[in-house]
């Protein structure tokens, strides 16, 4: 079975996407997701310039050294785009590969090991009163697992408190990255004292009204010194997260040792990294308890795979990133690892918008505050070429954040 084609469709129902879609000449067609939020054409040119034409008439069951062949084929290894676009690939190549084999994906990655994948929502709030009413919302929608992200006191916006319903998005009020399409980056301020002193006040509140037993994530978003940090995670221990996320930026793998040494606050940390090397030490350290990176960015179902599987080696489980700039595409292949990886921890669940849903089906379903892949062979999620056209490219792009004095920080 070879392949013919390597079709790119970017697409915008709600937010924009970048779908790898390839093409066999038994007539087989598998799906991958190759989005990355802000940056999406530059993974576009990747494929359609760099990938597509050396595929070709290559045998699409050799997954695994396709995979090699696009990363060290290249020389150019790692980064973003690079693996966004082998994990695209991948996806595609074990979607045909479980249509062949008559199956859904996660029979193929061993079959389950769990009835259902627990998922957590996004609850936020501009007071807490708000945010209080939006956890129980997500409690009613029936999630039993909810990050929680409020409002700073003094701060115009902050990570995680969307920006406002806009009609940009089709009144997808949760999905606040893309509320403000323009040629532009907004931009956001930060203050990290003030957020300090804010957040554990803010799950104070929340234990108050929800007790104890739901579990409650918060993400910090990469914006701390490795001390703040320190304090923060010190600051929550009386809280009892599930876990916090993304404490300080992490190039420098070591600056966790300091945190981790000073808090017993479970720590996750990964949705930017795309290869084991990015995290080597903080498996290895046993630095953190819950590793981030998806399929869609970490070098799909094999990349993924196999920084689990060594993962599984440290007691580190998953916890992959489910924003909604991981496409439907994306998300079934992410709910399929879930089930079959035993070292699975939560998945990530910031629900698509439904004009996403114009474009893109799926078989995951949702109940009991947990997520299931279908029974349909592949992945169980397919694209409509048509509608997708009806919703071209937008330039969107994340904010950017500055303190006060108007120094840049990490957003
Ligand atoms: C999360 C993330 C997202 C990212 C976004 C970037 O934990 O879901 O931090 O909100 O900011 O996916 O594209
Ligand atoms: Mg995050």
């Amino acid at each position: 079975m070879r392949i013919d084609a390597v079709e790119v469709i970017v697409t915008s129902p709600g937010r924009n996407f970048v779908t790898v879609r390839i093409i066999t000449d038994s007539g087989i067609v598998g799906l991958g997701d190759a989005t990355v939020n802000g940056r999406e054409l530059a993974v576009v040119s990747y494929l359609e310039d760099h990938v597509g034409p050396i595929l070709r008439g290559r045998d699409a069951s050799r997954i695994e050294e396709i995979w090699h062949y696009l990363y060290r084929g290249a020389y150019w290894r790692r980064g973003p785009v690079t693996m966004a676009a082998i994990s695209a690939i991948d996806m595609a190549l074990w979607d045909i590969k479980a249509k062949v084999a008559d199956m859904p994906l996660y029979q193929l990655l061993g079959g389950r090991v769990r009835e259902g994948a627990l998922a957590y929502a996004h609850a936020f709030g501009t007071s807490t009163e708000e945010l209080i009413a939006a956890i129980q919302a997500k409690l009613d929608d029936g999630f039993q697992a909810v990050r929680i992200q409020s409002a700073v006191p003094g701060l115009d916006g902050v990570y995680g408190v969307p920006h406002g319903k806009s009609k940009d998005n089709n009144g997808a009020v949760e999905d606040y990255e893309p509320a403000h399409r323009s040629a532009k980056p907004i931009e956001e301020t930060w203050n990290s004292a003030a957020y300090l002193r804010h957040v554990p006040t803010v799950f104070a509140a929340v234990r108050e009204h929800f007790g104890f037993d739901l579990p409650l994530l918060h993400d910090a978003h990469h914006r701390l010194t490795p001390n703040e940090a320190a304090i923060l995670g010190r600051s929550l221990e009386p809280y009892d997260l599930f876990w916090l996320e993304d404490v300080t930026p992490v190039e420098q793998q070591h600056n966790l040792r300091r945190v981790r040494s000073m808090t017993t606050t479970p720590l996750a940390i990964g949705e930017v990294f795309n290869s084991i090397h990015d995290c080597y030490h903080l498996v290895t350290e046993q630095l953190i308890d819950y590793l981030r990176v998806p399929p869609t960015h970490g070098g799909g179902i094999t990349g993924v795979r196999k920084l689990m599987d060594f993962a599984a080696l440290h007691q580190v489980k998953s916890g992959f990133h489910g924003p909604t700039d991981i496409s439907p595409v994306g998300m079934a292949a992410s709910v399929h690892l879930d089930v079959a990886l035993h070292n699975f921890g939560i998945q990530e669940y910031m629900q698509h918008a439904d004009v996403t849903f114009e474009v893109f089906s799926s078989d995951v379903t949702f109940a009991n505050g947990q997520l299931n892949p279908g029974e349909t062979p592949g992945l169980g999620v397919d694209i409509d070429t048509a509608a997708a056209r009806e919703f071209p490219y937008e330039p969107a792009y994340l904010p950017v954040a500055r303190l006060q004095d108007g120094t840049i920080h990490d957003w």
